[in-house]
């Protein structure tokens, strides 16, 4: 019996097999021992209501995604939805269409989708195509790869009836050209510089799918590729366990393959917020040069229970279930 349906099948095996940790954990999204003792004691025969989390506060991507997932949509569908609102949101200049372009004024985007079936997809500086989340899920389902990055990404999309489509906002152009003013035309990548979608969404038969979308770090060199597309960093799940999300300087969460550690962290028994805590103290355990950057994670177990924790203050995450929307601001280490 594949381990999934056994745990279904026996709820009191999956309370002491998955909910250990949860119900000896001290620490919820909230950061108090009360609601977990709570969450802790509730059966887990039944998967919690549809939830979907996001990185940042984005109320309408998480709503509309909530919506899919209270319709009984699947997860992946649910978070490729929900990831679109922001895609397509011209405001938001670190996702999609009006992102800010590289330091040569190309806007170039990264995306990646997972399953609950372990499947994943994902585009590498992709020019000229807005719905880089949906055009991972079609490298996951319609090819026989995993990554397609460029121009063969761009390629693709086309074959698959995207859009083409301009990126660069005259607002985005504005702010390059006057960055290009005032900077040695070096790649800078601040604390704020960050809004990077990465959403979880858990559907009605309890299953876990998730998605990560950026137009990546302002300004960065031609090329360059952070964690957002990159599986394990970016974005990870397991089914079984739950899943994580990243947002923030991509190359730190990539030396530390954030996500998947995070996923493993609670696989051994932490709580999402333990997991995420120790994947952020592995970053500035390597020396001071974390007072410079930010990193922030993001993480859903199959109880319902959600962590998040960043590096400096600022990072925050929006959580639907129930018809309730909820912005919350993340904990954070360098106080
Ligand atoms: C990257 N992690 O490309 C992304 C940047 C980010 O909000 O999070 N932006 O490194």
């Amino acid at each position: 019996m594949k381990r999934r349906n056994f745990l279904k099948e026996t709820p009191l095996l999956a309370g002491a097999g998955l909910g250990m940790a949860m119900a000896l954990s001290a620490c919820n999204d909230e950061g108090t021992a009360g609601e977990v003792a709570h969450e802790s004691v509730a059966p887990v025969s039944q998967p919690p209501k549809p939830i979907a989390v996001a990185t940042w506060d984005v109320p309408v991507a998480v709503a509309k995604a909530g919506e899919w997932l209270d319709a009984g949509k699947k997860a992946l569908d649910a978070a490729i939805e929900g990831a679109a609102i922001e895609e397509a949101d011209v405001k938001n200049t670190t996702v999609g269409k009006g992102g800010a372009p590289d330091r040569d004024g190309h806007v170039t985007l990264d995306a990646c989708v997972m399953d609950s079936d372990g499947n994943c997809g994902a585009v590498l500086c992709v020019e000229n195509i807005t719905h880089v989340a949906a055009l991972a899920r079609k490298v996951m389902e319609e090819t026989p790869h995993v990554m397609l990055s460029g121009e063969g990404a761009e390629q693709f999309a086309y074959a698959m009836g995207f859009p083409k489509e301009n990126l660069l906002t005259e607002a985005s152009k504005k702010a390059w050209e006057e960055w290009k003013l005032k900077s040695e035309y070096q790649p800078v990548i601040n604390i704020e510089n960050h809004d990077t979608i990465g959403m979880l969404c858990m559907d009605s038969n309890g299953d876990i799918a998730g998605v990560c979308t950026t137009s990546g770090a302002a300004y960065k060199m031609r090329g360059r590729i952070g964690d957002s597309p990159i599986i394990g960093s970016g974005l990870y799940l397991d089914n079984e366990i739950g899943g994580a999300v990243a947002t923030g300087l991509g190359e730190e969460v990539v030396k530390t393959v954030g996500s998947f550690l995070i996923v493993e962290l609670m696989r051994s028994g932490k709580s999402p917020q333990e997991a995420c805590e120790e994947a952020i103290r592995r970053i500035v355990a390597k020396g001071d040069r974390y007072k410079d950057f930010q990193v922030g994670y993001l993480a859903l177990n199959k109880a319902g229970e959600i962590g998040a924790y960043s590096i400096h203050s600022g990072f925050s995450y929006t959580r639907y279930q129930g018809g309730e929307n909820t912005n919350t601001p993340a904990d954070f280490y360098a106080k």
